[in-house]
This record gives structure tokens, sequence and C-alpha cells, in this order.
């Protein structure tokens, strides 16, 4: 049996078993490793090395697609370019039917049916157009999200880009890797808001920065310990503490990473994973301890929080066309169903944002892309664009707002196939009834909730269910999710639903709870 001994109270402490592979080789250390392993093939390989560490470097193994891999990669408050467009496009297409991408719940991008004997080359590419994905995976800090119209939206407070790129070089020492903050417990999740509607789902993230005003200076209050999971679901709680929005953000979410990576033997959140994400150090420390912990580490006392946060906005979608903050310009939000793309797709998306933008793209957590800086008097002949009859910039009600996880078709958690199904049951909804404004359909293949379901209108969690004594695939239905201001989670209403009887059911509550009639 593996143990550590905590130094400080030499307690042994027994480790879970990712906390043994992880005791065993720094998952970190298979960077040194790359070459070697694309040259022996994955079939050859170590499978701590395999199915654990090459997470680190954002490499998945998917058992569902033995040999064609997921790379997740890192896209700080969403920015990327139509040249990063292109080579991910560029990485796919060799892989034909397999090679695709996808946008995800994190306004991230991962790249799928990837070669392992590739990867090396891809890093290369990866690098050469500023992209990395390191730490995307595993007990690391994942996809640091900010408002996707972070610098052009008429209502933003503090522009976020600069912030989310500086904290990512920081956590993964500038894409090179970061011992440091790359053996966390447990997988943490920041989002900086810069704007008013709470965009990045402050209610969900490990730490979120929302915008406040103390003494008339702006800066974020913050919140912390939200997250999702299979064993429980907490909403983020006031740490009552306010940050400017420079280098102290920074330090900040390194003192709690410091703080949550250093108690974690003492604490014993290297023992049971279910029970290892910050809402739980949080929970048996208290909040006076946890700040006054994290003042330690930083050497110095924290202010406390402004009285009151700027989130006044409901969510906005940021689909069809928008004004920008700067005249003359609009962004347009572009509909990708499922955030689900091939390598066309992403070439034509690059496409229009050299042609009609300035070459910058934007991903949201909806899955969707937004082009900036479309000069007004193009805004009609970017409309006549053949592509947006695939890409809607105004879908229909339903279709519009279907968020799903990745599912059956490629996740060995999944306990449904989401994506296809969440896409052909919003489209004939939305023919078959009169919707008078969007409901938020959240789908989720399993209980982890990747796809977010206590967050939507009606969330959607795969399960087994029964119909005519047959196990068969199914759903347990959330609602009353709300985001943006005054966010809060949904609960569960019904339980295993079998798929087949799903339309049915949504079209009831459809009719009954969000006034749609039939057509
Ligand atoms: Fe997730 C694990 C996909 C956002 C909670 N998530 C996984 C894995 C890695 C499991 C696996 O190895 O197969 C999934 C990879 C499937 C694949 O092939 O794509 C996976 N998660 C995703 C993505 C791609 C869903 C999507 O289709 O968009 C999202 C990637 C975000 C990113 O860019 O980094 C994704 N996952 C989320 C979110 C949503 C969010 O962050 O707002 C959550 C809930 C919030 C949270 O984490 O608190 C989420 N994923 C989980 C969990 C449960 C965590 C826990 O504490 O138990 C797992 C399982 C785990 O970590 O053990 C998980
Ligand atoms: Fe996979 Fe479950 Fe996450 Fe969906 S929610 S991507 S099925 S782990």
């Amino acid at each position: 049996m593996v143990v550590a001994v905590n130094t400080t109270t030499t307690k042994k402490v027994k480790l879970n078993k990712i906390e043994k592979v992880k005791e065993a080789k720094h998952g970190l250390d298979v960077k040194e490793e790359i070459e070697k392993f694309a040259q022996m093939g994955w079939e050859a390989m170590d499978e701590d090395d395999l199915i654990v560490r090459l997470k680190w470097l954002g490499i998945f193994f998917r058992p569902v697609t033995p040999g064609k891999f997921m790379l997740r990669l890192r896209t700080p408050n969403g920015i990327l370019n139509s040249q990063q467009l292109r080579t991910f496009a560029e990485i796919i297409e060799r892989y034909g039917e397999d090679g695709k991408a996808d946008i995800t719940t994190r306004q991230n991008i991962q790249l799928r049916g990837v070669h392992l004997q590739d990867i090396p080359d891809i890093f290369r590419k990866l690098e050469a157009v500023g992209m990395t994905s390191i730490q995307s995976g595993m007990d690391n800090v994942r996809n640091l999200t900010g408002s996707p119209v972070a610098g052009i939206d008429p209502h933003e407070l503090i522009d976020t880009r600069e912030l989310n790129q500086k904290l990512q070089d920081l956590i993964t020492n500038h894409g090179q890797g970061s011992y440091e903050f790359s053996s966390l417990p447990r997988k943490l999740n920041i989002a900086i808001e810069g704007s008013k509607d709470n965009s990045i789902h402050a209610e969900l993230n490990d730490i979120a920065f929302l915008p406040a005003y103390k003494d008339g200076e702006l800066g974020f209050n913050v919140v912390v310990g939200g997250y999702l999971s299979a064993q429980r679901c907490a909403e983020s709680i006031p740490m009552d503490v306010w940050v400017r929005p420079n280098e102290e953000v920074l330090k900040l979410c390194a003192a709690i990473l410091s703080v949550y990576s250093e108690c974690a033997l003492e604490e014993g959140l290297r023992e049971n994973r279910a029970k290892a994400r910050l809402m739980w150090l949080i929970d048996k420390w208290g909040m006076n301890r946890f700040r006054i912990e994290v003042e330690k580490k930083l050497g110095q006392s924290l202010q406390f929080a402004a009285p009151k946060d700027e989130i006044t906005l409901e969510k906005r979608d940021h689909l069809g066309v928008n004004p920008q903050k700067q005249e003359g310009y609009s962004y347009i939000g572009i509909h990708i169903p499922v955030g689900h793309l091939d390598a066309e797709g992403l070439f034509e998306i690059a496409r229009l944002a050299d042609v009609y933008g300035n070459g910058e793209i934007r991903a949201t957590v909806e899955q969707n892309f937004i082009i900036p800086f479309v000069a007004n008097d193009r805004v009609e002949a970017f409309l006549a664009e053949p592509i947006l009859e695939r890409y809607r910039v105004n879908p229909t009600p339903l279709s519009r707002s279907v968020i799903s996880c990745t599912g059956a078709r490629y996740c060995n958690f999944a306990l449904v196939e989401t994506k296809q199904r969440a896409v052909k049951l919003a489209t004939e909804l939305d023919n078959e009834l009169n919707i008078p404004s969007k409901v938020r359909i959240h789908w989720t293949g399993c209980p982890n909730s990747c796809g977010q379901a206590q967050a939507g209108d009606i969330g959607l969690m795969g399960t087994k269910a029964k119909k005519d004594g047959q196990v068969v695939e199914g759903v347990n239905l959330f609602m009353g999710g709300k985001v943006g201001k005054d966010a809060h989670l949904g609960s569960l209403k019904q339980k295993s639903i079998p798929c087949d009887d799903l339309k049915s059911v949504l079209k009831e509550i459809l009719i009954n709870e969000f006034g749609a009639t039939v057509k």
C-alpha cells in the first residue's frame, strides 16, 4: 500500500489511486517523453502514462475510440484568431471522418481523432500559433473563462483578456508546465467576469471574480467553492474579499492554489477524490479560517468585499448582430450546434473572421463562436454568406440554446448519447411548437455534469431507464436553473425518463411552463 507521511504531523495518509500514480511519477514528467511515446505507439505505453499522465499535456486516451485521442487546448477568455482556427482545421483534416473539433462548456477547444505519433508535430504547430494544451486535464486549473465580448462590449466594466492570459502564464509557467500549480488534489475552475451579465457562470466555479466598486474604485468581489460533480453540487459562496483588477488577482489565485495544494495531505484531500474539491476544504475550515490561511500565504491582509457586485444584467447568448462599444462596428454571434465542427467549418469561420472582421474569433460557454469587428456597412454581406445556412446567426428558440457535453460517442463515462440527440430533439420541437422565447436545455451524459444540467432552464442528465421491461437510455430531468444575475442551480424534478418518451415529456413542459403552443 502506498502511504504518504505528512511531515507536519507524521500522520500516515492513505493516498487514493490517482495520488499514487502522481507520487510514482509526476504528470508533467511525460512532457520529456512525448517523442518516445510517439515512436513506440500507444499500445506499448505504460497504462498510467497513457490513461492518467498524458492528461497533464491535454492528451486524452479515449477508451471508446482507442488510438484516436482527444486533445484539449487552453483558450483563456475564449480568445482565438483565424490562424489558430486554420491550424486546428489542418490538424484534424488529415483524420478524415474522425477529425472533429468541439467548443467546450468552458469556452475552449478540443480536437478529436488525433494519433499519438503526430503529437510532437501537432505541439510544434500549436506553439507556432501561440496555443498550448498543457495542464488542461486531471488535477489542474482548467480553461480560464471570461466574458466572450471582453474589450468590445458596451456594458463592459473591466477588460479581462490580459488578466486571464497572465493568469494562464502564471499557472502553466508560460505554457512550459508548472510543477508548483499542477498537483492539486483535484481539478479547479477559475473565471473572471468583466461585464454585467455573469457570462462565466461564477456560481459554478471554484474561484470566480465579479466586478464590484469599493469606495468608488472598480475591482472584483471574490466567490469560491462552486462546483458540480456526481457526488455533490455546490454554488460558489462569498469569500468576503475584494481585489484590484491587476496583479492582486494573480496573487490571490496563486495563494489559494498553494493553500489548497499544500494543506491537502494534512486535510485528507488526497485520500478520497470525491471529497477533494475546494469546497470541501472550505467546509472543513470555515470561510474565516480559509481566508486567514490565504492571507498567511500572501503575507498580507486582504480587503473585505465591496457591499455589492455589478452583475445587473440577464445573461446574453451573444448570437446575431450586436453593437460594439467601438462605433461603427458589430460583433456577430454564430450558432455552432452543440459546439461540434469539422475542418471545413473551422476553415469557413476563419475565413469569415478575416474577410469581414479583424481575424479575431471568440468562443463562448454556450459552445458558439463570435466574430468581432465587423464594420456595420459589411454586416449585410456577412449575413448573405452561404455558410450561415449551416451555422445560423438567428436560430430557433430551442436549437439556439441547446448545450451538450460530449456524451457516449467519445466519453466512456456517458450513460447516453447526447449531442446528436440534443440537436435532433430541439429541431423537432422547434418545428412542432411556437415557443415565445428561448429555453435553455442543457444535456449532460452522466452525473459529472460537464454539460451543466443544473444550470439549464431544463437540464437532462443521462441515466438508465426501463421501458417495456427493458433497460434503455434515459434521462433525469432538472428544472429551475438560473444563470446570469441572481444565478442559482436547478433541481431534480423527474427521474429515469426513457429517451424515447422524452419528446412528449418536453412538449408538455414547454406548453405548460414556457408558454409554447402547438403549430
Ligand atoms: Fe468535464 C470529466 C468533458 C466541462 C465536470 N469532462 C470529464 C472528462 C475528462 C472525462 C473523460 O475522461 O472522459 C470528459 C472528456 C470527454 C471528452 O472526450 O470530451 C469531460 N468537461 C468536458 C467538456 C469537454 C464537456 C463539453 O462537451 O464541453 C468540458 C471541457 C471544459 C474544458 O474546456 O476544460 C467539461 N466538466 C465540465 C464542467 C463545466 C464547467 O466547468 O463549467 C464540469 C462541472 C463543473 C465542475 O467541474 O465543477 C465538469 N468533468 C467534470 C467532472 C466532475 C468533477 C468532480 O469534481 O467530480 C469530471 C470527472 C472527474 O473529474 O473525475 C469530468
Ligand atoms: Fe463524459 Fe459525463 Fe462529462 Fe458528459 S458529463 S463529457 S458523459 S464525463
